[in-house]
């Protein structure tokens, strides 16, 4: 269907996401809309559209043909639209009640129309304003298992799996995570991004050839593992909260690619809030127990459960499969801790530290702790390791 009778993609704005809305039919035909741009992530716009009479409301989503936190000089294919909207579709599936609602969407206009979530917070900004999500863990262990479970060769059928890796090839943003999180922050590379008093210790990095290495094995992981239907950018950023509801929004990052990369993104992203708040540890060291241990509890019910693969009831399968991925996420949730200080696209968690010492301080040991979780990935047995090796380094 081209919208509002045009082939070609045209970007919009209040006004035409408006009149998108009223010809979807979204709205009862006398609704008096206003309309916002709200999005302030690093690629899309986002309008948000309500009916002043009704109170009801729409999100639209149109991408942008290129990165807006960089601007028109970084291209960016419009396809990732689709595979968001599509990637939405399928997780509503799989999680329900941890996904919003996709009404439309349209390739040409690059365009998903959903639920409005504008009743729950983004789970970064709350967390950083001291909300407190007392589900947030527990539901984002039960969301990883039954997506990561249900798209994977354990799940589905490996042919219909083979399917899904061919609709979510994703060559474009997978390159934006080679780059920004594999890559660049391990070489002086021009998108890095730091303050002048972290050169000592980034160079440190730079020249850290053990950690350059494994960190040269997370990136092979992410480029040869097709193991599940990825989110693929889960940070807080991704997740909208209350104390009794959690959604997980964007993933325009989906494809198929090692389960590890998720769930580590989790943790990292849970833990600038360990880092950046002394009177958060303890609080955030629990999620990360609670999120791991749901995760693998759901992920152990459906592998009894549902598995389709003849293997999985061979004594010893199970364990092997969640110590690979309890490896690759501690790993991967290194990455993401030294990328998001030292690469181009950081968190208001870290950056937000007014003192100028005290930000410097979290950075460091944010580094510091992201090289141990790469390095050691093979050591960190368990999660109790793992937060007991995050509070030595705090
Ligand atoms: C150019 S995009 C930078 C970052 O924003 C997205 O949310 C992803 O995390 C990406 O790495
Ligand atoms: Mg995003």
């Amino acid at each position: 269907m081209a919208l509002l009778q045009q082939q070609n993609y045209e970007t919009l704005n209040e006004a035409s996401a408006a009149e998108l809305a009223k010809k979807l039919n979204l709205f009862h035909k006398d609704a008096e809309l206003t309309t916002a741009e709200i999005g302030d992530g690093n690629l899309n716009l986002v309008f948000r559209v309500e009916d002043r009479l009704s109170g009801r409301s729409v999100i639209i989503k149109q991408a942008l043909p290129y990165a807006k936190v960089v601007g028109e000089s970084w291209p960016l294919t419009l396809k990732r639209a689709k595979i968001e909207a599509d990637a939405l579709k399928l997780f509503k599936e799989l999680a329900p009640e941890f996904v919003p609602e996709v009404y439309f969407s349209d390739e040409t206009f690059a365009i998903t129309v959903m639920e409005d979530l504008s009743h729950l917070s983004i789970a970064r900004k709350g967390l950083i304003q001291g909300e407190e999500y007392p589900l947030i863990s527990k539901h984002l262990g039960e969301y990883l298992a039954k997506t990561l479970f249900f798209t994977s060769d354990f799940g589905t059928k490996p042919s219909d799996k083979k399917e899904l890796v061919k609709k979510f090839i994703n060559p474009e943003l997978c390159k934006i995570t080679e780059d920004l999180i594999f890559t660049d922050p391990f070489f002086d590379s021009e998108t890095n991004s730091f303050e002048e008093e972290l050169r000592d210790e980034v160079k440190k990095l730079w020249a850290d050839e053990k950690v350059k290495l494994e960190a040269a094995l997370l990136k092979q992981s992410f480029l040869t593992e097709a193991e599940c239907l990825l989110h693929g950018d889960l940070h807080t950023g991704s997740v909208f909260a209350s104390k009794t509801e959690t959604k997980i929004i964007d993933p325009e990052f989906a494809f198929y690619g090692p389960a590890g990369f998720d769930l580590g993104q989790v943790i990292a992203n849970l833990l600038f809030q360990a880092i950046s708040c002394e009177s958060k540890q303890e609080s955030i060291f629990s999620h990360i127990r609670t999120f791991w241990e749901t995760f693998t509890a759901e992920y152990s019910r459906l592998w009894a459960d549902s598995n389709m693969e003849p293997y999985s009831k061979t004594e010893g399968y199970l364990e092997k499969v969640l110590k690979k991925y309890f490896k690759d996420t501690t790993g991967f949730a290194g990455c993401e801790l030294i990328r998001r200080t030292i690469g181009l696209a950081h968190v208001a968690d870290l950056d937000g530290i007014s003192d100028q010492s005290k930000r410097i301080t979290a950075k460091i040991k944010t580094l510091n702790l992201g090289k141990k979780l790469i390095v050691s990935r093979e050591q960190i047995g368990n999660i109790d390791e793992l937060i007991s090796n995050v509070k030595d380094s705090l």
